[in-house]
């Protein structure tokens, strides 16, 4: 078993109609939840936790946007966990997600794009750490 971060972001939570869906998701895909809280970030632990793209462009915004609510934080475990979340969640920009995609589905935008889930099992490893302590 291999377990991954996934996290809901802001305006998703924000609207408050589709965490269930989104967690519904998951468990039909074969993830079991084995941590889940709604959470305001402090800046200094999203600053850290998006630090990979702190020369880009977008990581002020980023961070002020992850900061701008509650998200769902959330521990998933199943067998080939980061890539299969991965796959469920589709490309980065949701115009071009495959159809199905929970980012297809939900995303509004590259820079508003419903859900975060961890790229490998290193990040994997040490977005949880973070997280979830
Ligand atoms: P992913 O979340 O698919 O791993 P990353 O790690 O490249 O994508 O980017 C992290 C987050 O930064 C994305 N979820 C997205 O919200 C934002 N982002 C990525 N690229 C851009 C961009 N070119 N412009 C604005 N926001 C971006």
């Amino acid at each position: 078993m291999q377990q991954t971060y996934f996290m809901i972001k802001p305006e998703i939570v924000r609207e408050g109609k589709h965490v269930g869906d989104i967690l519904a998701i998951a468990n039909r895909a074969g993830f079991k939840i084995t941590g889940l809280a709604m959470r305001q970030l402090d800046r200094a632990l999203v600053e850290d936790f998006y630090g990979e793209h702190r020369e880009r462009g977008f990581y002020k915004d980023l961070c002020d946007y992850i900061c701008s609510g509650p998200v769902v934080t959330i521990r998933l475990e199943r067998e080939n966990a980061v890539a299969a979340l991965r796959a469920l969640i589709g490309a980065t920009n949701p115009a071009e997600a495959a159809v199905g995609t929970i980012r297809s589905l939900y995303g509004e935008s590259l820079s508003f794009n419903a859900v975060h889930a961890s790229a490998n099992p290193e990040d994997a490893a040490r977005e949880l750490k973070l997280i979830f302590g």
